[in-house]
């Protein structure tokens, strides 16, 4: 009996340390309850992909410095692509992402145009293609696009 006690203890124990010890693959991190992994780029991206919500626990977020290519809403705990600002969908939960007064000062990202406004990045081949992607239309101003086609 002694001895089938000290077995299924041992049993127990290990099972508890596998749990404990389970590595995420490659890329992953572990989830604060230690049930699942996250992929590390979808830390602090205002969605939970934790059960746990640890990959978006506001103090860690607070600390994270967003992967390159990303940016940090001003909330300073959110970060998104960086191409996901200034282009008229609102991506970060404070709405910063879509602000006129830092969006005026942005640089649209490679292959991205600015409109006429000076708020509002669209893509570059969006310039011109008889579609108002400009909330002011500038990209499809006539004396521009002619002059293109020219
Ligand atoms: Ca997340
Ligand atoms: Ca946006
Ligand atoms: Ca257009």
């Amino acid at each position: 009996m002694t001895k089938i006690l000290f077995f299924l203890t041992v049993v127990v124990v290990l099972a508890q340390c596998e749990e404990e010890n389970y590595t995420c693959p490659s890329g992953f991190e572990k989830c604060a309850d230690n049930l699942g992994c996250f992929h590390k780029f979808k830390k602090c991206n205002g969605h939970n992909d934790c059960a746990d919500s640890s990959d978006e626990d506001p103090d860690m977020c607070r600390e994270y410095t967003c992967p390159p290519g990303s940016w940090k809403c001003a909330d300073n705990v959110q970060c998104v692509p960086d191409y996901y600002r200034c282009e008229r969908d609102i991506d970060c939960a404070d709405n910063s992402d879509e602000d006129p007064e830092m969006c005026i000062d942005y640089t649209c990202p490679y292959e991205h145009w600015k409109c006429a406004n000076n708020v509002q990045c669209i893509w570059l081949y969006s310039k011109c293609d008889g579609d108002n992607d400009c909330t002011d239309g500038s990209d499809e101003d006539p004396e521009m696009c002619n002059q293109r086609d020219k």
